[in-house]
């Protein structure tokens, strides 16, 4: 006779569209959160599950999704990023076949397509992994260093100057929470909407050291409600990086072209897809 076969799950671009709609509806729902918008802190926390990584040993980066462990989730670089992680627990409840670790990329690509940024192209096939693969403190930027420092950081994960540039726009969204970070402030004056108003703020406003008892950071001098983070001021300081912030702020279709390249390569650092580079998916956003 005839066994019964059992039938797997296979979750297919569908399926990971549902849970995208879902995060976007989450999003417009829950818009009493900072400037109106979880997306900042969800792009945020995809940022610091994948810049862990390290090419040398091919060790960190977005698969395992080891922040929800106390080792990682604890680095200071971490704090405040369980709100993102919350935020997603219902969208893990509703598709419990998706990975932590998918599913805090796609939650960074939903934010990035929400918030009016270039669409983000996306592989499945990140696994969950034990806190044995917590990577150790201090792989992540520290905002009151030198150039030095972000070339040595991103560079570890193997960007170039120019890819380091674009991703720093990212910071045209969302802001710094004292609470957090130790520091305070937003850096446009539209910090839920992906703009390249970082690059032309830094270049055509006039930025002097804030006055408090806080960290080094810069205020425009103007109105006194932006802010920029030593490591930001490097982004036009340093000739070879302010070439592309020049670039980016005149040219708003080379940075989203720029940073969604940059964004795909960092959201799929040291991850051993099966899905292969030229069959990534493109999700529809609630507005299309
Ligand atoms: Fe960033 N970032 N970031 N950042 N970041 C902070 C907030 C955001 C640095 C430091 C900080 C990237 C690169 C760097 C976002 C995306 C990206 C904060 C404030 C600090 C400090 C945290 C707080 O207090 O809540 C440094 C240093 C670097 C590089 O040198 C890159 C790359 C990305 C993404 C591609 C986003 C988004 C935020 C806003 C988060 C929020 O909660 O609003």
């Amino acid at each position: 006779g005839q066994e019964p076969k059992a039938t797997i799950f296979t979750p297919r671009f569908e399926d990971y569209q549902k849970a995208y709609n879902m995060i976007a509806k989450r999003l417009e729902e829950h818009d009493n959160y900072d400037d109106g918008s979880y997306g900042p802190v969800l792009l945020r926390l995809a940022w610091h599950a994948s810049g862990t990584y390290d090419k040398l040993t091919n060790t960190g980066g977005s698969n395992g999704a080891t922040m929800r462990f106390a080792p990682e989730g604890d680095h200071g670089a971490n704090a405040g990023l369980k709100a993102a992680r919350d935020f997603l627990e219902p969208v893990k409840a509703a598709f419990p076949w998706i990975t932590y670790s998918d599913l805090w990329i796609l939650g960074g690509v939903c934010s990035i397509q929400e918030m009016q940024g270039p669409k983000i192209p996306y592989r499945a096939g990140r696994s969950d992994r034990d806190l044995s693969f917590c990577t150790p403190d201090g792989r992540l930027p520290d905002a009151s260093k030198d150039r030095s420092h972000i070339r040595a950081i991103f560079g570890r994960m193997g960007f170039s100057d120019k890819e380091m540039v674009a991703l720093s726009g990212a910071h045209a969204l969302g802001r710094c929470h004292t609470d957090r970070s130790g520091y305070d402030g937003p850096w446009t004056f539209s910090p839920t909407t992906f703009t390249n108003d970082y690059f032309k703020l830094l270049l055509e406003e006039k930025w002097g050291y804030k006055k408090w008892n806080g960290p080094k950071q810069f205020e425009d001098v103007k109105t006194k409600t932006l802010m920029m983070l030593p490591t930001d001021m490097e982004i036009v300081k340093d000739k070879s990086f302010r070439k592309y912030t020049e670039l980016y702020a005149s040219d708003n279709e080379a940075f989203f072209n720029d940073f969604r390249d940059a964004v795909v390569t960092l959201f799929e650092l040291g991850v051993p897809f099966a899905q292969p580079e030229d069959q990534r998916w493109t999700f529809r956003s609630s507005f299309d």
